[in-house]
């Protein structure tokens, strides 16, 4: 038989183990040798049913998302007709889903008739983060098993389903007591089912997906989610297989669903997304370490400063039972820190996504102090003050004395320079960079910023703590701003020069989120702060001496106290939620343009992003060039986590290299020379960018 399954037959049952690490990935080869099985148990008459399994304890992430956009997608049999074949045996088919079923695994498990989780076990059709929808029976078989709004839910979200919620939803028909006995349960199910002389129990049986739907549902629905889903293809090609999955026959769904996927397989959008995906992992993989770095046990942290970032980076470690000591100066700070803590959970208590009891245990972890000597036995501390040099400075001297040796010292810096931090300490090796995003306990960027000494292994388990959190860990080199900030200073230039020019600040912003960017920089500036921008300006002023001009709005703008949403008025004026541009900032701009001799003009929307999006791409590839960022993808990784850059364009770097980089290049060359002073000033073209268009390259790489 071949290696890529297991093949016993015990009692009249034919044992089925997928055996393809690490997770099964349903490639060509294994869905070959799962028919192959499959038909030889069909064909056997001591065979009475059949009990499928992940031979490794895992019973499948789904398609093999490398074959996607290739032959090798849909090369025979292809995943949607031998799951069908699977519905048409007359033996019952029992799935033994050990650890979980996603996307095409849990259709696998759909097309057995009966299912049999473990307790951790979790099931989900997470296709829509790839852009895709469930093209393998998916979209017609679920709703049929669980209703339309049920599944609607699971493929929109693409979040798994624990296994007490798909017991409860009837995906699961039963649970086994432990992980060790999943097997030994599913063959007692199998016997039983041949028993009972049960029947093969195919999807087609099912009750229609909408009964008990209220008849325009459907319609409602799509009316209700289609602005939240702005430009994005997958969820609309969800709805539509839905749609199908309630109008049409069986068989007519499964062709109609097959059509739609090759649609969104082909797509731009699922293209991108597929690219995060591995860019994703890749970001995990790091010179220097590797699985044989020894990590540094974190139970205990600590974390200094309880204002709003201070307490979003504890609620990090409570959430997942990780002890945190929260150190403030004074009693009040400390006071009002927890209650703001308590309150973010009563939130989410008050939308039904974590229980009053959990809300008092992840409490119970957090204790509060004034006193650093209670941060002798912390494994890990994390400093969250105020955004100074000399007093980040006195923070680490104090942790320096007070700490135990090996403890992993980060500063939560967004700009700073690490090196400078670590030098005052007498443990350089153990320090670095753990730059959150407010709020930190939402946003999942985790900058990890590598100082010019810091160890391996403190490297290795920050990153690993990182995605214990739940958090997106990339690694950034040590300069103003690292790769994030360091990119918005660019990108934010050219958005301020724009209105200085002539544009208004929606009318850039709509441009952005045109291209679905969730905000504009103006009203990023305007929630984040006008003052708390003008504040880290102010700590690199020499960066700009040469040419302030740009800086002047928001410095006005600061000056007449217009901090933005806080104070209902800064780049935009505020009524409640709605905001609009202001006359006084129109009026501004006029007269900034006037003292600096930046002539107005009407601007285009093609302007705005070309200029706004190369100036971005530039120092993206300037970044990789000085070896900030390790790689272009993880640039990616920091503005779609961090700055809302949407994953369906890929990143700035993914997007540059669809745009065309010799078109990126052409589009600075031109503004260099159509914007005179400030153009020659501003747009210089990276030099790797020149040589990677100059080489032919169409991807950004190092060269
Ligand atoms: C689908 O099913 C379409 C069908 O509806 C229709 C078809 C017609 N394929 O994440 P990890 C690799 S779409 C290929 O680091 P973890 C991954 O690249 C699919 N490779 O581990 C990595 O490789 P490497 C729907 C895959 O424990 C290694 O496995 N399914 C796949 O943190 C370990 O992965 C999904 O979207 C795959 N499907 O997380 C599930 N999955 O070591 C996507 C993983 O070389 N996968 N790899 O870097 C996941 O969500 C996570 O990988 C998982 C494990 C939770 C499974």
């Amino acid at each position: 038989m071949n290696a890529l399954v297991t093949y016993q037959v015990e009692d009249n049952l034919a044992l089925i183990g997928l055996v393809r690490p690490p997770v099964n990935a349903l490639g060509q080869p294994l869905r070959a040798a799962i028919l192959e099985a499959c038909e030889r148990a069909a064909a056997d008459p001591a065979v009475k049913a059949l009990v499928l399994h992940g031979a490794n304890g895992l019973f499948s992430a789904g398609a093999d998302i490398s074959e996607f956009g290739s032959d090798a997608s849909f090369a025979a049999p292809d995943l949607p007709s031998l799951l069908l074949r699977l519905t048409r045996l007359d033996k019952p088919l029992v799935a033994a889903i050990g650890k979980l079923a996603l996307g095409g695994g849990l259709e696998l498990a759909l097309a057995c008739g009966y299912r049999i989780g473990e307790p951790g076990t979790r099931v989900g059709l997470p296709e829509i983060n790839l852009g895709l929808l469930p093209g393998a029976g998916g979209t017609q078989r679920l709703p049929r098993l669980i209703g339309a709004k049920a599944a609607l839910d699971m493929m929109l979200s693409g979040t798994p389903a624990s296994a007490d919620r798909a017991r409860a939803l009837g995906i699961l028909d039963r649970l086994s007591t432990s992980t060790e006995s999943l097997l030994d349960e599913a063959c007692a199910y199998a016997r039983e089912l041949i028993d009972s002389q049960a029947p093969a129990r195919p999807a087609a049986s099912f009750p229609a997906p909408a009964v008990g739907l209220p008849e325009d549902f459907l319609a409602r629905f799509r009316q209700d989610n289609e602005p939240r889903w702005k430009s994005r293809l997958a969820p609309r090609l969800v709805l539509s297989a839905v749609e199908a999955a309630c109008l049409l026959p069986l068989e007519e769904g499964l062709a109609r669903e097959v059509a739609l996927f090759k649609q969104a397989e082909a797509s731009a959008q699922s293209q991108a997304l597929r690219h995060v995906f591995f860019a994703e992992r890749e970001a995990g993989k790091v010179p220097g370490i590797d699985a044989s770095t020894l990590l540094r046990p974190i139970r205990k942290v600590a974390v200094i400063g309880a204002g709003t970032m201070g307490g979003g980076i504890a609620m990090n470690f409570a959430n997942v039972g990780i002890p945190v000591t929260l150190l403030e100066r004074q009693g009040q700070a400390l006071d009002r820190g927890l209650s703001q803590i308590r309150n973010n959970y009563g939130i989410s208590v008050k939308r039904g996504k974590l229980t009053e009891a959990k809300l008092e245990q992840r409490m119970a972890l957090l204790t509060g102090t004034l006193d650093y000597a209670d941060l002798a036995d912390a494994d890990l501390v994390i400093e969250a003050v105020f955004e100074k040099m000399e007093i980040k400075q006195e923070v680490f001297r104090t942790l320096d004395r007070v700490c135990k040796p090996g403890a992993i010292l980060a500063t939560n810096t967004s700009s700073l320079d690490v090196d400078q931090i670590a030098a005052v300490t007498s443990r350089p090796q153990d320090v670095i960079g753990l730059h959150f995003f407010s709020p930190a306990n939402v946003m999942r960027l985790l900058e990890v910023v590598r100082g010019r000494e810091t160890a391996p292994d403190v490297l290795a388990t920050t990153l690993k703590m990182g995605r214990t959190i739940g958090k997106m860990p990339v690694v950034s080199g040590v300069c103003f701003g690292f790769i994030g900030n360091r990119m918005l200073e660019p990108y934010a230039r050219e958005a301020h020069r724009l209105v200085l020019e002539g544009a208004t600040p929606s009318q850039v912003d709509g441009v952005l989120t045109g291209l679905d960017l969730n905000m504009g920089v103006f009203s990023m500036l305007d929630l984040a702060g006008v003052d708390v921008n003008f504040l880290v300006r102010d700590s690199n002023r020499a960066a700009f001496a040469h040419d302030e001009s740009y800086c002047r709005l928001g410095d006005e703008l600061y000056a007449l106290g217009r901090y933005g949403q806080k104070t209902g008025r800064g780049f935009y004026a505020y009524e409640g939620r709605n905001r609009q541009d202001d006359y006084e900032v129109v009026a501004l701009a006029e007269r900034l343009a006037g003292e600096l001799h930046v002539p107005r003009r009407p601007i285009g929307d093609q302007e705005i992003h070309d200029r706004c999006l190369f100036m971005l791409i530039n120092e993206g590839i300037q970044l990789l060039d000085e070896g900030i960022a390790l790689r272009a993808s993880d640039i990616d990784l920091v503005w779609i986590n961090g700055y809302g850059f949407p994953a369906h364009l890929g990143g700035p770097m993914y997007y540059a290299e669809q745009l065309g980089l010799d078109k990126v290049l052409a589009g600075i060359n031109h503004f260099r020379q159509a914007l005179g002073e400030y153009g020659e000033m501003w747009f210089q073209p990276a030099p790797l960018l020149e040589r990677l268009v100059a080489a032919g390259k169409t991807r950004i790489e190092t060269i």
